[in-house]
């Protein structure tokens, strides 16, 4: 069981993925996906389309690659110790070293991430939880890798405060798959 990692990898359509307990490699490729990581250090990229992503317990990366339409992505239940990576720099204009998201709190609270300057382009809303800025954590295997924290500017030997953040899953019960075709998989 140790390090095993378990890959899904879905096709075009509009899928929904569903993990293990251990940690997954799960991607979405094409369509509008909703991908559920459930507990273990899961890999998680939606691909093109509008996906619906959501961690789930433990330190899960999301991961974007931004020489495609990555889409109007949700990402659900994020936490501290989670982490966006993309391939390449985010847009750091004033060059503070955080990357500002737009915070909306007029029906519940959301942060969105914008990836381009289309009115309607490619972005990455945080559900249900206020992310003022997102900033570099690392620079690993060409990726750059953000989280909601600075990192610690001392070489102490834990960065993350992920323990502190066991919040509840927030399930929404009503995902309205519309007419979705949707496959669903399930590993034991
Ligand atoms: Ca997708
Ligand atoms: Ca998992
Ligand atoms: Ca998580
Ligand atoms: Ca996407």
């Amino acid at each position: 069981m140790n390090g095993s990692i378990e890959n899904v990898v879905s096709g075009d359509g509009n899928d929904y993925l569903i993990g293990s307990s251990r940690a997954n490699k799960m991607y979405g490729m094409r369509g509008n996906d909703r991908i559920l990581g459930m507990d273990g250090d899961d890999i998680i990229s939606g691909g093109q389309g509008n996906d619906i992503l959501d961690g789930g317990a433990g330190a899960d990366t999301f991961v974007f690659n931004m020489a495609e339409d990555t889409g109007r992505d949700s990402i659900r239940n994020f936490e501290a110790r989670d982490r966006l990576a993309f391939n390449q720099k985010l847009a750091d204009p004033d060059g503070d070293g955080k990357i500002e998201l737009q915070v909306f709190e007029n029906y519940g609270v959301s942060s969105m991430l914008r990836l381009d300057d289309r009115l309607n382009g490619d972005r990455i809303t945080f559900e249900n939880i206020k992310i003022k800025a997102l900033y570099l954590i690392e620079e690993k295997d060409g990726m750059f890798v953000y989280g909601m924290n600075a990192p610690a500017k001392t070489a102490a030997p834990t960065l993350d405060s992920g323990f502190a953040h066991a919040e509840p899953a927030v399930w929404t019960t009503g995902f309205d798959a519309g007419s979705l075709h949707q496959t669903s998989l399930f590993i034991a």
